[in-house]
């Protein structure tokens, strides 16, 4: 098994009681309504039946069986069975349920629209898929968030910006005429978890994918997505009137610039009547935008929303901004610039705000924009490849780190205002709502390299689609799918996968430290880095560590990045005593000897955080391999490769970073902790010119 099915494999179902029970219902199936979306229906479910059944399913079209249709294709005499069920649909949301009809029972899965109809049969295979009862099944979802997107960091040379599973699926050179069936599996894996659009090039973008001959490219893509569901976004790179349309300038409130793209936008809906609109990141890291002109991120954006009005699409504006010539905190750049803004931008436009004001940390805090800007649609953008996580060989399991980040409490119209009802829209009724996940997605035959890493594509999905799921149970039913239903297997994987991102933290940067990740590549530790030509892209300015001490003061003695949280979260991360000690470093720079709530000195509980990840990374490699019989060779061999990386990764973290801080500490490393056996002039040496993904 090479990985290449990811959660569809629909493994042959060995127990006879489960399926004989399974097969008592699924005599028949009947399809109502006719479109590419019910034929990829009927692909799947014939797919999923032989392969979880083998031959034996389907004989009998007078016993019980499957209907499936949308409502306004389904007869009256199943509608009237439904009726409270089916007022109750919302969105793209389904109903799964059985009924009886003339002496039979039926299981009808329907919705409002094909594309409901299509998440429910997902749903129902899923049921199947992890051995759940069907019996009287009665089940109604919908997503809770409008925009459901993976963001690919594409570029059109096929490397991907942080990408570690090889190179981009999309084959521009080949594509139109050349459709590679990557892209018709891959738009199944997403509508299997209610993704519905994506954005297939990076945010550092190229003006050419807008010019007439990629145009036809992307449409060739975005007709083998409809019937899954998926629109097609792109990145709008800002200057390219100047490049690709012979103008002068991009400025915004330039009439032939704003003509220029509404003209652009037009040709693209005539080819992509479903386009979904632009990606932009401006004024960042270098891209071009409106200030370019003196003009501003509303200028921009507003211009360009006005260009996708007409045909329904919308504008996605990053806010991750920050300047070398802004001497503040970076953390706090993103939310000075934007939160004044709040209510200029037009309302079909979408601020795309990163989880944490930094960048994608093993841990940060939530971003103080989530909340702040009550009259502003605002979407959230999770990072699935793990650009600072150890990239495409370390196990971490990323649902646990968005959790996180949906559960925390803004406090901004009061207790219980979570992230995640700012992401829903609920906390400030939003028009449009939205999330992102920067995809960890390339060639390599498994999709992700690490085949555990598939898990956080299909989390991130299922985040998206409900924000307040629980990390534990989406992985339960991610082992399931992938490997087996066996207790003994998907127990102790689980707990493997929910503590892998703590376990992260600890060998990377435990207690609130953070960006302490080697020059360009960020792949290994560099906390010793200071001579890169922007301040802010130093190590030493995150972690600050000298004789007195290391930390970031962000409270109202230091940078004061605390006042941009509501008051209450304010106060508790300008106290030392209230900070939870996850977020020590990030708000407090603290000596030394500091005593940690369990005792311990900073120093110590530093150095035991160091060791206790590698530990765990031993304790995760030692579960695997007691779980062989479970699983076939190749990908039993392949992910136990993968952890011996792991491990070596984990103890490079500790020993380079203990040896450098303990130039400042002074101090002997803690009982329990092992010492280096390699020097940090060593560490210090090591150089990764060829690193993917830089
Ligand atoms: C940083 C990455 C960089 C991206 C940037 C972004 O290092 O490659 O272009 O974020 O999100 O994390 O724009």
């Amino acid at each position: 098994n090479d990985g290449y099915k990811l959660w569809l494999q629909y493994n042959y179902i060995e127990d006879s009681d489960i399926r004989d029970n399974y097969l008592s219902h699924l005599n028949s199936v009947q399809y109502f309504g006719d479109s590419e979306t019910i034929n990829v229906i009927k692909e799947e479910i014939s797919l999923a039946m032989k392969s979880l059944f083998g031959n034996d399913y389907l004989k009998n079209i007078n016993k019980n069986g499957l209907i499936i249709g949308a409502t306004s294709n389904l007869n009256t005499k199943i509608l009237k069975k439904l009726k409270n069920e089916i007022s109750n649909i919302q969105k793209d949301g389904f109903v799964i349920k059985q009924v009886k009809i003339g002496g039979i029972k039926q299981i009808v899965i329907t919705a409002k629209t094909d594309i409901g109809v299509l998440y429910g049969t997902f749903n129902f295979l899923k049921r199947l898929q992890t051995h759940q009862s069907i019996d009287k099944i009665n089940v109604i979802d919908f997503p809770k968030v409008d925009i459901r997107m993976l963001n690919h960091w594409d570029n059109l040379d096929r490397t991907v910006e942080r990408g570690y599973s090889g190179f981009s699926i999309w084959d521009w050179h080949r594509l139109p005429n050349y459709i590679d069936t990557r892209y018709k599996d891959y738009a199944r894996a997403n509508a299997s978890i209610g993704i519905n659009g994506t954005a297939l090039t990076n945010v550092n973008s190229n003006a050419l994918i807008l010019t007439p001959h990629y145009i036809e490219k992307v449409k060739a893509i975005a007709d083998v997505f409809r019937p899954y569901g998926i629109k097609v976004y792109l990145t709008a790179r800002f200057s390219a009137p100047i490049e690709i349309g012979n103008l002068e300038t991009a400025d915004p409130l330039d009439e032939n610039v704003a003509k220029w793209w509404k003209d652009k936008t037009a040709e693209i809906y005539k080819e992509i009547p479903d386009f979904g609109g632009f990606l932009v990141k401006a004024n960042s890291e270098g891209q071009p935008g409106p200030q370019n002109y003196g003009r501003n991120h509303i200028d921009g954006a507003n211009m360009l929303a006005d260009a996708v009005k007409p045909f329904n699409g919308i504008v996605m504006w990053r806010a991750f901004v920050y300047s070398e010539h802004d001497p503040d905190d970076r953390a706090k750049q993103a939310y000075s610039e934007f939160v004044p803004y709040d209510g200029q931008f037009r309302d079909n436009v979408l601020i795309q705000v990163k989880n944490g004001a930094i960048d994608f940390q093993p841990r940060e805090p939530f971003h103080p924009m989530f909340g702040a800007m009550a009259k502003t649609n605002l979407m959230m953008e999770f990072q699935i490849t793990q650009e600072y996580m150890g990239q495409g060989t370390h196990l971490v399991y990323q649902p646990k780190l968005y959790e996180e980040v949906l559960k925390a409490d803004t406090y901004r119209e009061g207790k219980g205002s979570f992230v995640a009802k700012v992401i829903d829209g609920s906390l400030h009724n939003k028009k449009i709502t939205g999330i992102a996940g920067v995809a960890n997605i390339g060639t390599d035959i498994n999709w992700t390299g690490h085949h555990f890493l598939q898990a956080n594509w299909y989390g991130f999905g299922r985040m998206a689609w409900n924000p307040y799921l629980k990390s534990s149970d989406i992985a339960e039913e991610w082992i399931k799918m992938t490997f087996t239903n066996e207790k003994a297997f998907v127990k102790p994987v689980k707990k493997m996968m929910v503590s892998s991102r703590e376990t992260v933290v600890n060998y990377m940067t435990p207690y609130g430290l953070h960006h302490i990740m080697a020059t360009g590549h960020h792949f290994g530790p560099g906390p010793w880095v200071d001579n890169l030509s922007r301040p802010e892209w130093n190590p030493v300015y995150y972690h600050k560590a000298d004789e007195n001490g290391v930390g970031f003061n962000r409270t109202n003695t230091g940078s004061n990045a605390t006042a941009q949280y509501a008051s209450a979260v304010k106060e508790i991360y300008n106290n030392i005593e209230t900070t939870p000690e996850i977020y020590l470093l990030w708000f407090h720079h603290i000596p030394w000897d500091y005593k940690l709530k369990n005792g311990e000195t900073l120093w110590n509980g530093l150095a035991l955080k160091y060791q206790q990840g590698v530990n765990e990374v031993e304790e995760m490699k030692s579960t695997w391999n007691s779980l062989k019989k479970y699983i076939d060779p190749q990908r039993f061999k392949e992910i136990s490769m993968m952890f011996d990386v792991q491990l070596n990764d984990a103890k490079w973290w500790r020993d380079s970073c203990l040896l450098y801080f303990q130039q400042f500490s002074k101090k002997p490393l803690p009982k329990g902790v092992e010492k280096s056996k390699i020097t940090l002039e060593y560490f210090k040496s090591l150089k990764f010119p060829f690193a993917p993904g830089n």
